[in-house]
């Protein structure tokens, strides 16, 4: 699969208007290792690990010690992964909610030595958790769930559950096409390539598309997340 490519720097001139196949690195690379030959591949390797970096799961360590959780305090996206290895003493995980009626979903283990207990949280939220035979001792911990950011764009949208961007490339204004499984849009930010907030905006009320400005822009890619309060996309788009 290739894909013709017009690539422009960040002032909007264009560098490369060529035939090119991202993320097919068994092509040969041209001989000649030029500079714009450069720019385009480390773009590439900027998407690519963006997108890695907002699909995948991440796991957390938790070490557990005498009366002690390190870290106490974890801050993680939907999807990730918690490990606590007990390396010393008789210690437990209780985040149930028998304990914590306001945590999202219940976890937790038995009382005992030399264990590894993990858990993978899916729901967003607060959870509170404690170890029973220390809690008198402030052997506490707590960990904050962020909605997962799913990653939607024009060459990775399957379903017809997610937002579309057209026109895509655009010049004057791009529409968001929202599918009916949204039931609002609460806001959107636009980034650049390097991840720097362009433009944030509200929104309010319910819609089935919604124009957005992007004359403004330099020609160049960009990315547009989407937060729809319960869910949060981001989709990428070029403004020629
Ligand atoms: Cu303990």
């Amino acid at each position: 699969m290739s894909f013709i490519y017009k690539q422009t720097d960040l002032s909007g001139v264009t560098v490369s208007d060529k035939r090119c196949y991202p993320f097919n690195f068994s092509k040969p690379m041209k001989p000649s290792f030029t500079f714009k030959g450069f720019r385009y591949f480390t773009l590439t390797f900027v998407l690519a690990f963006l997108s890695l970096a907002l699909i995948g799961q991440t796991t957390h360590n938790v070490a557990v010690t005498s009366n002690v959780f390190t870290p106490s305090q974890l801050t993680i996206t939907a999807g990730d992964k918690v490990v606590w290895k007990n390396d010393g003493g008789s210690h437990n995980v209780n985040g149930t909610q028998a304990t914590f009626p306001n945590n999202p979903a219940s976890f937790g283990n038995n009382v005992g030595t030399g264990w590894t207990y993990e858990f993978v949280f899916t729901v967003a939220g607060t959870y509170n958790y404690q170890c029973d035979p220390h809690v008198g001792m402030g052997m506490i911990g707590k960990v904050v769930v962020n909605p997962k950011i799913a990653t939607t764009s024009e060459e990775f949208a399957g379903g017809s559950d997610h937002i579309r961007l057209f026109p895509n490339p655009a010049s004057q204004y791009i529409e968001l096409r929202i599918p009916n499984t949204y039931t609002s849009i609460r806001s959107l930010k636009v980034y650049s390539v390097t991840g720097t907030i362009l433009e944030e905006k509200n929104i309010s009320g319910n819609t089935e598309s919604l124009r957005y400005d992007v004359s403004k822009y330099k020609r160049g890619m960009y990315f547009m997340e989407v937060n729809s309060g319960v869910r949060k996309d981001v989709l990428k788009f070029l403004k020629q």
